[in-house]
């Protein structure tokens, strides 16, 4: 039976993993911090908590992950540990580097000193790209970070390629692109549109608040994202691969799709901060511009080429922007009629 240790298993990602390494016979260790609030939500919409060791530390303390590792003599350590929200990155920067970026060199090197066998997934970003120059990035495409998380994770990329170019450790990176769920936390943008939208297609009178909604993603199934993570980590040679679905949209787009899937018939008018969406049947108005939402240094548009991560480890996306918003929907719209 394989061990694999994921950090940040409360998240996101995290439940979708364990979930994938559970059910393919894995015995799976989680790490979680002793100030963690969600209660494992994610772990019991899977029902699967109760299969999980987990152990509570600080990740920035090197004693504590030194003997987790030492004690775990993990085959598989997926970090996804971070403060994974960007906007927040600018209020926290200092906080923000201490997990995304030192919390990454002290897992690194307590493998390197304690479990050299161990194989090593580092959960980097598309935002480390930032303010490209190129229509579609793959993995030889520059950097160019524009916010404290992006600058932190780039950090933790290059010191998970040093640990491997320098001691043969084997270290992955996996440059994951947006990926969403029906358990995306609700601060990030498609969460937040799919909620406020379901509950005002069921009566509510609130009105959606959001901020650039030109910025341009590519956005997958964080479910089809994290059988990436595990393709690289099972493969001969460690390396690193842009994860993606190779198409963009526009926060815009993100929101006539779901207001579509909810049959709510509307019309866009104004411009800039004036501009709103209204719902036709009543004037109602569903979506408005706020500034509080515009970020210091904003990411224009992302696009990924994953062309490598289908040809060296078999992998592509199985579900579109469709797709995901109606499982998106179809989640909301059962906790509200439930
Ligand atoms: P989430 O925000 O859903 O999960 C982040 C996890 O990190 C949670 O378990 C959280 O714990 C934990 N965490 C946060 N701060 C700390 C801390 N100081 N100490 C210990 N644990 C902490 O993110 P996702 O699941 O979406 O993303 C997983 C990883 O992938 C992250 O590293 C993210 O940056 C990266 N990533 C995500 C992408 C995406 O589109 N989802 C794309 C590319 C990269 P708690 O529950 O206690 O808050
Ligand atoms: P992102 O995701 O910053 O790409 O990081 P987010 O959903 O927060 O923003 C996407 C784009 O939408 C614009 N936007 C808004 N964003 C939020 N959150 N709220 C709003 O009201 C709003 N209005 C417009 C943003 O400006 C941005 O352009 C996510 C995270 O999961 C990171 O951890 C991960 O590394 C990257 O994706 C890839």
């Amino acid at each position: 039976m394989k061990k694999a240790l994921i950090t940040g298993i409360s998240g996101q990602d995290g439940a979708y993993l364990a979930n994938l390494l559970i059910n393919k016979g894995y015995q799976v260790h989680g790490l979680e911090r002793r100030t963690a609030s969600n209660e494992n939500y994610r772990l019991r919409y899977f029902s699967i908590l109760d299969k999980i060791v987990l152990h509570r530390i600080d990740l920035c303390e090197y004693n504590q992950v030194t003997k987790v590792i030492l004690d775990g003599q993990f085959d598989e350590i997926y970090n996804l540990a971070a403060q994974s929200f960007v906007g927040s990155s600018w209020e926290n920067p200092i906080s923000t580097s201490n997990i995304n970026s030192i919390a990454v060199t002290n897992i690194l090197d307590a493998i390197y000193t304690n479990s050299k066998n161990t194989r090593f997934y580092q959960a980097s970003t598309s935002e480390m790209f930032g303010k490209t120059q190129h229509k579609k990035q793959s993995e030889d495409t520059p950097f160019y970070p524009r916010s404290p998380y992006g600058i932190s994770k780039l950090y933790a990329h290059w010191m998970t390629k040093n640990y491997r170019e320098s001691y043969g450790l084997f270290c992955c990176s996996g440059i994951l692109f947006n990926h969403e769920s029906p358990l995306r936390g609700s601060e990030f943008v498609t969460k937040k549109i799919i909620e406020s939208l379901c509950r005002q297609a069921h009566g509510s009178e609130e009105i959606l608040k959001l901020g650039n909604i030109d910025a341009k993603r590519d956005w997958g199934f964080a479910g089809d994202y994290v059988k990436a993570m595990h393709l690289m980590l099972q493969h001969e040679k460690a390396d690193d691969f842009v994860i993606g679905t190779g198409q963009t949209y526009s926060v815009r787009d993100f929101c006539m799709l779901a207001l579509d899937n909810l049959k709510l018939d509307h019309t866009w008018s104004g411009s800039g901060l004036e501009e709103k969406c209204i719902r036709n049947s009543d004037k109602k108005v569903l979506i408005e511009i706020s500034s509080e939402f515009f970020r210091p240094a904003e990411v224009d548009v992302l696009l990924a080429d994953p062309r490598k991560a289908k040809r060296i480890l078999g992998w592509e996306p199985e579900n579109n922007l469709n797709d995901l918003v109606e499982k998106m929907i179809d989640y909301e719209v059962s906790k509200i009629t439930s």
